[in-house]
Formats: C-alpha cells, structure tokens, sequence
C-alpha cells in the first residue's frame, strides 16, 4: 500500500488572487489539493477551480515531445531548428522581423529570460504578452499618476474599508476567494458595496447599490463623482497642495459634465448618481476595485486615471482601507510586469524613456544590443505577422488564436506565417494547430518559480509531482535557444533560483531610497541562496534591506515621479468606439464564467465544472428575444462586422434590452462555431494599446435544423468528422467517463441516428434501443461496459433537454440504463449549482419548495449545497429569493 506524502506547499493555477494550495499523495497515490491555512492571501479557503486541480493531471491532450510539422523529434532537433530558424530570419530580415507573444501565465522566471532574450539580445522589443489584453490599461493609468506601475492598496484594505466600490468586476465568478474575505467583512462591520457594471451579475448578490451604466460610460461617471467632490467641498485641499499636481486641468474637464448630462451618459438617475457621489464623499475608507470592464475599453487608460483622480482628490491612496485597487486576472500578470514583459516596458519597471534607466539596463545585461525603442503591441505584432513583415512568432503559454480579437484574422495571420513556434503543455489548442514547431513545456504542478499576484505578494510555486513526457521548464527552452543562438555565457542558468537571484539583483541595482527611487525593489532577497528560494515564504514587495513590511504604497503621499508628486490627469469623456447601427444593434459584451477558465485547456479536463454552465449562450433581454422570436435554447447565429458565431438563448433580465453577453471560453475544439473573439473587433484603448473586448456591435438571427442529439461516450471522437458527416453545429463536454457531444443537425432523426452509430458507436458490439415517436435512444456496451449512448429527437427548443452521462464507462445497471432509454434518467435538464457537492438546480428549488426553506444555512444543512468552497453561495441566495415556497 501506498504511504500518504507530506504535505507540499505551492500557489493556485489560476487567478491573480493568488492563493496559496497544499497538496501531497494520499494512500491511493492520488493528488490531494487544500487551501494552505497560513497563505496570507486565502487562510486556508479555496474555489472550486482550485480543488479540483488535481484532475487536471491527466495525460489527456498532453503534449509529451517537442514536434516538427507534427513529427515527433529530440529535444535537440527541437531546439536547433528553433534557433536556427530564428537567426536565420533575423540575418536575413533583422531582428525586428522575429516577435515573441508571451503569457500572465509564466512564472517570473520564464518571464525574465524571454524578456532578457528578446530586448536583450535578438536586439528587438517585439515582445508582448496576453496582458496586453488584460492590465495594460492599469499599468499605462498607474504610470500616469503615480510615475510606475504599482498597486497601492492590498487585500486587508477591502476588509478595512467602509465602503467598497466594484467597477467592471464580477468580483464573485472572477477572484472568488477575494470575494468570499469581502463578503465575510461585509457580514462582520456592514461594509457598503457598490457594483457598476451594465450586467446584473452575481457580485451583485451582495450590493447596497448596483448602477447598471451605459457601456463604457465609466470616465463620465468618475468625472461626475470628482466634480461632486470639488463642487461640495469633499476633496482633501492638503493633500492635494501637499503631494499632487495638475488638479486644474482634471477639474476643468471633470467639471465640463453638470450631473444631468452625466445621467444622460451613464444611464443612472440623478437621484442614484447622488446616493453613490455621496457615499464616496462620506467615507474615508473607500476602495475602488476595477477590472476587465474598466480595462478592456478604448477609453480604458482613461477609465483608469477617472478613478485614480478622485482617490488622489481625497487623499485615499495607500491608507488603510482606501486605495483605488486594480486587481490582475492571471496568476503572474504581476510578475509579467515586473520583468518588463510588455513591449512597452523595458526590464524591473526601467523606463525606455530614460537614458539612466537604458543605459543602466544595457550594463546589467552586458549587451550592445538593447532595444531603444518600444515594441509591437498584441494588435499590431498580429497584423504585422499578417502582412508578412514579421515572419516568426514565438507564442509561449497563451492561445492567442482564440483569444485575440478579429480570430478570423489572426488565424489567418498565423497560418500563412512560415515559422510558428508554440510552447504549450497541451497538444491541441486553436493557436497549435498553425505550429511548425511545438515544444511541450511543464505546467502547473510540475513547473517551479515564483509568482506575483493582485497585491504584490510573491509566492513560491513548486513542483508537486513527476513531469509527463518530455515537458520541460519554459526558462530551460527558452535560455536552451538562447545559447543556440549564441549567448551561452549570458543565459547559462542551472536552476530557476539562479534567473530569481539576476532579477532580484536587477531590481536593486542603482536602486536608492533617495534618488528617484525605483518602488519595485528586491534587495532584501539579495542574499537568497538556493535553499533559502526553495523555503522562501510569501512576501509583498517592495523588499527593501530595511526590513520593513510595505503592505501599502503610497502611504507618505510620495510617488515615483521626478518631483515626487502624483499627477491627476484631465479624462474627457468619450464615447465607446463601437455604436450598435441599423445592420449590428445589439450591443455585445464579453465575459468569464464562474467554473470556466479562458479557452478551458485546463478546467475543461473537469467534469464537475464542465457542470455549471455546459454550453456557449448569448444572454438577452426578454423585450429583444421577443423582437427577434427567439426562445431559451433556442440556437443562434450571431454576427457582427468581423465574423459569426452560434450560441443558445438564455433570457434573462440580468443585460439590459439591446445589450447581450457571451462567455469567452468555448474555443474550436469544444465546439463548431462558439468562439466569441471571432466577433470582436480590433478598436483599442490609443493609450494601452488594450482591445475593447466588452463593447461589440452585433446582429441575431434564429438557426434553423431539424434534429438535436447528444452523444456520450468514453472516449473523444473525431471532430473534423463529425463536422463532416452530420453537425450543423456540436459542443463537446467533459462529463465523468468521457465526452459529451451535443449536436444539432439537418438530418432526419433516423438519419442522424444512423449515421452516429456507424460513424461513432460502430466498434461497439451491442445495442439497446427505445424509438418513440419523437425520441430515439440507444446505448451500446462491450463486456458489460456501458460505452456510449445517444439521444436524438426531433429539434423542438420548447422541450430542449440535456441528458444524463451517468451510466457511461460503468458496468451497465439495468435500472439505470432502463431510465435511460425511458428518458428518466436523473440529471436531465438541469444545471448543477453547487459543484462542489454535486447538487442541482432542481434539487435547491425542490428542497426549497417542499421544505419550505427561507435561509441558506438551513438549506445547506438540507442539501449539503454551498459547504463546499462556497462559491455557489450567491447563485442559492438567488434560487432563495426566487423560489415560491407555498
Ligand atoms: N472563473 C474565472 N475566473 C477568472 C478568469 C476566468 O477565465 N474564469 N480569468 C482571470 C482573468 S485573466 C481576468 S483578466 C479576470 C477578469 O475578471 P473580471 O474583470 O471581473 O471579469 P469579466 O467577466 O471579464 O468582466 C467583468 C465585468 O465587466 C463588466 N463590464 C462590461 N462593460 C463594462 C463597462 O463599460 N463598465 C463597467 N464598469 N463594467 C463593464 C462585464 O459585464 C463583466 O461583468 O478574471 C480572472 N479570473
Ligand atoms: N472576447 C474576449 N476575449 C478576451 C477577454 C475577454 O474578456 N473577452 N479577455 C482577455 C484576457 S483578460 C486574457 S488574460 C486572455 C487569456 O487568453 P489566453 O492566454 O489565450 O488563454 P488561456 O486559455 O489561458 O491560454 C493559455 C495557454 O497556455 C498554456 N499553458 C498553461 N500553462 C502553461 C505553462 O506553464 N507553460 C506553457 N508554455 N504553456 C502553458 C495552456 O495550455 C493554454 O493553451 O483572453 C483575452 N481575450
Ligand atoms: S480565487 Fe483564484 S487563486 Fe484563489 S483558489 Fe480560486 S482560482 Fe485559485
Ligand atoms: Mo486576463
């Protein structure tokens, strides 16, 4: 019998909360995951995404050896032709002709050695990253007021705070754990909280005012709030003189706007616009938290400093319980930002627009070839790579396939480029199918380095089991090509503590408290050795020889700017780029899901989050699914002026009329035609550079078929066949013992039926079938193994169903497979709410109604729903609140 390990500690996989996991073997060799109690970040709590990483330790779709135009060969052969091919372009086209297209999703470590590589030495600042897509806005607002990219505020002060403000933030599907300490806070001192968002979202669940505004209004919202502040005499007059400039010409634009027009603007009455002005005037302790919704704009830069403004307005940075706070989405968006990982930033927050910083870079590095100027951004990098002027693209730990906006148009982009190299630690995603070179890279689990998140604390994040395959560390491929290419001496590393230890250095060089004083700073760390890196605790930075706790920044009122001072910056209200027209009316937003993460190469290997919501859907308003005669589950195709998709109806009140959502996830390989980005046009923020993704202008129309079916089976079937042979439209889950395929076709029910048994169930040596007369079901199983079943019936959106996947990869159970084929089985058309206990819709509202249970605490002693991670609490409340219980 196996022995149970010790206990390993390390950070989650996903969000940019960042918290900290342990983890260790159990008796049956399986990896156990919790929260790590004394993590600072979450004191032991965790989401259901987080609990079930251990699932996600599969070989499915691994990849497992580097490949050449999809041969297998040696790591050797991977890495010469990498190299090779890289130098051979820039002898012949010079460097700028190679770009690197990186990820918030590589530890630091990877990070600054790509970084180092392309600025470095390739001598080109074509480096950009997935968080071009993400905090770009952030970064460019903070450099603006406070001369650096930093975040002031940390976790406590939402603890600390009277009032808490969530802009552009589903704080509740999107940081959860973040979300669970607010709500607990909320719970303990009666927290006021405040949630802008043109959607009814779940964060809403606990707010005292939600103002549901006019996309992208945020500047004129701001700039009202300010205008109030100054006009009523709310503003911190000392602080302003003592540690600001520029508050003239902010007031003159903020002041531009009187309150009615910006009602008018925003869409929120007068009356609503003075209950929020006023509770941000009366409470000092006042955090804004902001994210996508504030980010992803082309008024995003703008959005950004609105806010900050009225916080420097009342001297609410870096105090305890008031900051504006900018949260990161990926687990090291934070430390993409330190190494310099944008194509806008040089190396540890050093400037391209100082000579100092250039020059101080260029003897670190001991390099003549150090970049002068920025780079491409994401946007630009992909035309340029379209139009044929850069002819390699190195693509590390992002899809940007999928995730960019104008999909059409990078896929082109990226098929006709002659050299696509793509480190991944899956085998297939939407950007792997252009590779010419593909070089499998350790994930999560088996990968080790740092990481950085929201708050600036640095958490170790370590190798917890064996590697799979061939995969290696992305700093190993990487420095592996850079001495191919000829920097032995300077990219010769033998561990991941050695690449910390330069960055560290990096940070502290030149780096004096007195002299206009870089804020990232790690010299504290200086004297880490190997062992002392592996057993390094999570800390915030700045970590100054000093030896004190920066848990805030700012807090004196001195930035990192020439003079010291912070500068408010003048807003001026723009209107979104994208107008809904007579050919696109609706208004499309764009947004993550609560189980579901980007484009699912990972949470889409668990079942039990495929569980929550199971397919692409467009959230509409009642009045629009009536003006187009759609109903709920209805499918759609959705176009705009860059391309189409299909998604099922969701009506609901939760999106205003004409404005209508979409999940980002679903990618071309789970599902034929749900990927939102190929709707998504390339307007982006002048400043950032970041893509206006939450404001799209759209048109619907109802998809006509004849026939739903869906098809379980234990094992993945051939897509481009399905495709082929019968599907107008599939969307493929995960579900216990296989794949779940939910198809809609123009075929007959008997033709379908026909064909999906020869072309999908035919190995399969007996069958069950029921026909009635508007449903067909089979089940077929081999040794008395249940291997697929399919339903098939007539399309009718009135009764559309999903069907239970229970009996599929067990020994077969007559009742079970009898309920089946009699369409009883237990799970049917219903979602599952509380993940981690497995308890469905139907369930909560039975138990609801039969019990008649007023509170969450009884239902949960009930139906154990919502005692798991807790993050489905929120959606019971809702189910509470709606559910009749005479
Ligand atoms: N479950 C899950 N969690 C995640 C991720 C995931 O994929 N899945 N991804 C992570 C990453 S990388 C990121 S960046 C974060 C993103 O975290 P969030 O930014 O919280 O998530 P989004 O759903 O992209 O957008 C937030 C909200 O912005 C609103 N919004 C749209 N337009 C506007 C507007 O004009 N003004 C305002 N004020 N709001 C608007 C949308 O309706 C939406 O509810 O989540 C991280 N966490
Ligand atoms: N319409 C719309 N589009 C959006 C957004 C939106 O709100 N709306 N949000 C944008 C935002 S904020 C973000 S952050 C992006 C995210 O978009 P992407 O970064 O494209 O999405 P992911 O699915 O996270 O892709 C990560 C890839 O890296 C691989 N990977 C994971 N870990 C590692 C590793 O350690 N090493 C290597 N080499 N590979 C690894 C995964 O298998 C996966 O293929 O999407 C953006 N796109
Ligand atoms: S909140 Fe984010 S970091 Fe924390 S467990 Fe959930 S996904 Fe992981
Ligand atoms: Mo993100």
């Amino acid at each position: 019998m196996n022995k149970k390990s010790s206990w390993e500690k390390s950070t989650c996989a996903y969000c940019g909360v960042g918290c900290g996991i342990k983890s260790r073997f159990n008796n049956d060799g399986q990896l156990e995951i919790k929260g790590d109690e004394q993590h600072p970040t979450n004191k032991g709590k965790l989401c259901a995404k987080a609990l079930t990483l251990s699932e996600t330790l599969t070989t499915n779709n691994r990849m497992l050896t580097p490949q050449i135009l999809n041969k297998p060969v040696s790591w050797n052969q991977a890495l010469n032709e990498t190299a090779n091919q890289l130098q051979n372009i820039i002898d012949s086209y010079g460097p700028d002709a190679v770009a690197f297209y990186v990820s918030g999703q590589l530890l630091t470590e990877d990070y600054y050695v790509i970084n180092k590589l392309a600025k470095g030495f390739v001598g080109t600042a074509n480096i950009d990253t997935n968080s071009r897509l993400c905090m770009s806005s952030a970064v460019a607002g903070h450099q603006r007021a406070f001369g650096e990219d930093c975040v002031a505020g940390c976790y406590d002060d939402l603890e600390a705070a009277e009032v808490v403000i969530l802009t552009g933030s589903n704080l509740a599907w999107c940081h959860p754990v973040l979300f669970q300490r607010l709500k607990q806070a909320q719970q303990q001192h009666n927290t006021k909280i405040v949630v802008i968002d043109p959607r009814h979202t779940a964060s809403c669940e606990i707010a005292d005012l939600h103002l549901s505004i006019t996309p992208g209004s945020d500047v004129a919202l701001f700039n009202g709030l300010l205008s109030y502040l100054h006009t009523n005499d709310y503003v911190d007059q000392h602080y302003i003189d003592a540690h600001t400039n520029n508050i003239t010409a902010a007031l003159t634009t903020a002041t531009a706007l009187d309150l009615q027009q910006v009602s008018q603007l925003t869409g929120i009455n007068e009356q609503q616009l003075h209950t929020f002005y006023q509770l941000f005037a009366t409470h000092s302790r006042t955090v804004t938290l902001y994210s996508q919704g504030v980010n992803q704009s082309v008024s995003g830069t703008d959005k950004v400093n609105a806010i900050i403004n009225c916080h420097l307005a009342t001297g609410r940075i870096g105090k305890v319980g008031a900051s504006a706070f900018s949260i990161t989405g990926q687990p090291n968006a934070m430390g993409g930002r330190e190494v310099g990982g944008l194509a806008t930033t040089l190396a540890a927050h050093l400037s391209f627009e100082r000579h100092d910083h250039w020059q101080l870079l260029s003897d670190f590095w001991q390099t003549d070839k150090l970049v002068t100027k920025p780079g491409l951004k994401a946007v630009d990098m992909f035309d340029t790579i379209a139009n044929g002027s850069i002819k390699a693209v190195w693509i590390i730990a992002t899809n940007p396939a999928a995730s960019l906006p104008n999909s059409n148009k990078i896929n082109q982009a990226l098929a006709q480029c002659p050299c696509v190299i793509v480190s991944d630690c899956v085998d297939n995603n939407d950007t792997l199918r252009h590779a010419t070179i593909k070089l499998p890279a350790q994930g999560w689990s088996e990968k080790s380095g740092t990481v950085t998140n929201s708050e600036r604390c640095i958490s170790r994040q370590r190798r917890l089991v064996p590697t799979q395959g061939e995969a290696k560390p992305d700093w190993w491929i990487i420095t592996q090509v850079a001495q191919r290419m000829g920097f032995e001496r300077q990219f010769n590393y033998i561990n991941e503590a050695q690449i910390f230890a330069e960055h560290v250095a990096l940070t502290a060089t030149n780096n004096h408290p007195t002299q206009s004083p870089r804020l990232l700073n790690l010299s504290g760390l200086r004297h880490l050795t190997a062992n002392d890196y592996d057993h390094l605790l999570p800390q915030q930075w700045p970590i100054n020889s000093d030896g004190i706790s920066h848990q805030r920044l700012f807090s004196d009122g001195i930035f990192p700017t020439q003079d010291g001072r912070a500068c408010f910056i003048a807003t001026p209200y723009r209107p979104a780029i994208t107008q809904a027209s007579a050919d696109y009316p609706l208004l499309l937003n764009t947004g993550r899901i609560r189980d579901q993460w980007h484009t699912m190469t990972r949470t889409g290997l668990v079942a039990s989050l495929a569980d929550h919501i199971q397919q692409p859907f467009i959230s509409i308003h009642p009045t629009d699914a009536n003006h187009y005669q759609v109903i709920n589950n209805q499918l759609v195709t959705v176009t705009s002026h860059y391309g189409e998709a299909i998604f099922r109806v969701r009506i609901t009140t939760d999106v205003k009329p004409q404005q209508v959502f979409i999940a980002i996830h679903w990618t071309q390989q789970t599902s034929s035609a749900g990927s939102v980005c190929a709707l998504i046009g390339e307007q982006r923020d002048p400043i950032s550079g970041q893509p206006q993704y939450k404001a799209a202008a759209v048109q619907l129309s109802p998809l006509t078929y004849t026939t739903d079916a869906i098809l379980t089976t234990t094992t993945t079937i051939a897509l481009t066949e399905l495709s082929a042979s019968t599907a107008l439209y599939w969307v493929c889950k995960k579900v216990a013992a296989g794949y779940q395929y939910f198809i809609s076709s123009n075929l007959s029910s008997s033709a379908l039926e026909k064909i999906l048994m020869a072309h999908f169930m035919h190995s399969m040596q007996h069958d069950l079938r029921t026909i009635t007369h508007n449903s067909r079901r089979a089940v077929v199983f081999n040794n008395n193994r249940c291997l697929a079943s399919v339903v098939i019936h007539p399309h009718n959106s009135h009764h559309y169903s999903t069907t239970s996947a229970n009996i599929i990869g067990n020994e077969v159970n007559d009742i079970e497979v009898h309920q089946f084929l009699n369409g009883e089985d237990k799970l049917a058309s219903s979602d599952i709410v509380c993940v981690c206990k497995q308890i469905t819709k139907q369930q909560l509202i039975d138990t609801i109604a039969s019990n008649k249970v007023q509170d969450l605490s009884t239902l949960s002693r009930i139906t154990t729903a919502g005692t798991g991670c807790g993050g489905c609490c929120t959606e019971i409340d809702i189910l509470l609140n709606t559910t009749n219980v005479n």
